[in-house]
This record gives structure tokens, C-alpha cells and sequence, in this order.
């Protein structure tokens, strides 16, 4: 009798526990379609080396927690005329919060620039494998895949 409560409650656990797992998705690949392409003061993105940015992504939630960062991967004098360009964060995403994508130009002796800022809401996954988000005309397609 007490090795079947005990088990019981093991399957609960184990049940309580999985649900929990559901409620996380995987951020498979990030499809940048366009972003502006200049500053929102009419400079190019880099006075020096070429007009365009060395693009990277950092994903985090509205706690401020990143859980994705490509900033060593950047990628060069990466222009309008290059995209769709791909991240491949493999990152998890909890339902319960909201994420933002950051697109940054790097620098190296200025503070790097921020080039487009996208709101995802996970719960707007739930029975899609891929959304598109925007800011203003501006896009970047998300796909996720089950965790
Ligand atoms: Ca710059
Ligand atoms: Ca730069």
C-alpha cells in the first residue's frame, strides 16, 4: 500500500513536472527581413568601413534576462540587399513572459546602435510554427519548434 502512494505521488510529480515543460518552446531560427537603413538621424549606420551595420541579435525577457546573445558572432556590413539573413538561437521561451528582439549595429569605439526592437509574445505560438513581427515596416520572422 505504501509503495502504491508512493508511486502515486511520483506520477504526479512526474505529471506536474511535464506540464510545466510544456509551457517552455524552442527558438529555432529568426529570419531578419528588413530593418531601416539608415539612423533615425539620417546618418548611415557606420561613418567609417561602409555604410551598413555589423548586425547582431540579443534576445531577453522583460525582466531584463537575456537568453540569447550573437554578439560575437556579429555580422559585417551586413546590408538591405543581404536579406533574409537567419539567427539560430536554439533558445528556450517560457508562455508565461515576453521576450524582446534587439538588432544592434556593433562599434567599437562608440556604444553600439540599436537598429530594431521587436516584441514577441510566446503565448501567440500556440498552434503556429511561425509568426511574423514587426515594427512599423520593418520585419523579422520567427519559427519555434516544441521543447
Ligand atoms: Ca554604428
Ligand atoms: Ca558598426
Amino acid at each position: 500500500m505504501r509503495g502504491q502512494i508512493s508511486f502515486l505521488i511520483l506520477c504526479c510529480v512526474f505529471l506536474f513536472s511535464s506540464n510545466a515543460y510544456s509551457q517552455l518552446i524552442n527558438l529555432a531560427e529568426i529570419q531578419l527581413k528588413s530593418y531601416p537603413g539608415i539612423k533615425k538621424d539620417g546618418r548611415n549606420w557606420d561613418t567609417w568601413g561602409g555604410p551598413h551595420p555589423d548586425v547582431y541579435l540579443i534576445i531577453s525577457d522583460s525582466n531584463g534576462e537575456v537568453v540569447y546573445n550573437s554578439r560575437r558572432n556579429y555580422v559585417k556590413n551586413l546590408s538591405n540587399e543581404d536579406l533574409p539573413h537567419s539567427f539560430y538561437p536554439n533558445s528556450s521561451i517560457s508562455f508565461t513572459r515576453i521576450y524582446y528582439l534587439e538588432f544592434y549595429d556593433l562599434d567599437d569605439n562608440t556604444e553600439d546602435d540599436l537598429i530594431l526592437r521587436l516584441r514577441v509574445i510566446p503565448s501567440e505560438f500556440k498552434g503556429v510554427t511561425n509568426k511574423i513581427f514587426h515594427e512599423g515596416r520593418h520585419t523579422a520572422t520567427v519559427y519555434v519548434t516544441p521543447k
